[in-house]
């Protein structure tokens, strides 16, 4: 069986500092080296998804004339407003200084369409386009994925529960994982929801 490491949305705008910052992104990222390392010593892939979204977006609270954190309807999809966040080739959008970026094999833009968001690394909130993920693991034979990254409770869920529909095996890093938590035990949740779907949760100590 061939496996990849998924690392989603590993971006300054998530972590400290960042437009849309989770708690621990230090972690997150101290995780993602760590993984990468074993993932390394086993011929393991390592790709990313990169939240990348044209200024004009609609899920930002500015362009939308909403509220940051308030839930509406983006063309009959609910929506959460964001702040600005990954915009197109500005800093927000670029991986985390500290991350072994040169160890990525591969990397998934997502969120291009200004009319709908993106949280899975393979289809729109809206279920019809796709990235180029799911073609690319199917060339590589890749049937197996390790995810981990930000945000638990978004990006995260969403690109899990999308793998397991698709039929691969998924195993969730969770230490590698933080949330947005716009309420207290949404990651938790999230984290529930994955398994239930079928996602086995696993930690760094259990990956060599
Ligand atoms: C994300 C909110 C908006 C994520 C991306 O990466 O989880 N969350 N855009
Ligand atoms: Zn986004």
């Amino acid at each position: 069986m061939k496996s990849a490491l998924l690392l989603v949305d590993l971006q300054n705008d998530f972590c400290s500092g960042g437009a849309l910052a989770v708690q621990e992104s230090e972690k997150v990222i101290d995780t993602a080296n760590k993984a990468i390392d074993i993932c390394l010593k086993n011929n393991i892939k390592i790709i990313a998804s990169q939240d990348w979204h044209p200024a004009t977006h609609l899920s930002f609270a500015d362009n939308s004339g909403t509220q940051i954190g308030d839930i509406g309807d983006l063309n009959g999809i609910p929506q959460v407003w964001w702040p600005v966040h990954c915009v197109q080739g500005e800093i927000g959008s670029d991986f985390h200084p500290e991350l072994n970026i040169q160890a990525i094999d591969e990397i998934f833009t997502k969120g291009e369409n200004h009319q709908v968001d993106s949280y899975s690394a393979f289809f729109d909130n809206d279920q019809v386009t796709q990235t180029r993920l799911h073609q690319w693991l199917q060339q590589q034979q890749i049937t197996h994925l390790i995810v981990m990254g930000i945000a638990t409770d978004y990006c995260v869920k969403f690109t899990v529960l999308d793998a397991l529909t698709l039929g691969y095996l998924v195993d969730v890093l969770t230490d590698g994982c933080r949330g947005v938590n716009l309420s207290a035990q949404d990651s938790q949740n999230a984290l529930l929801e994955m398994q239930k779907s079928g996602a086995k949760l696993i930690t760094l100590n259990t990956l060599s």
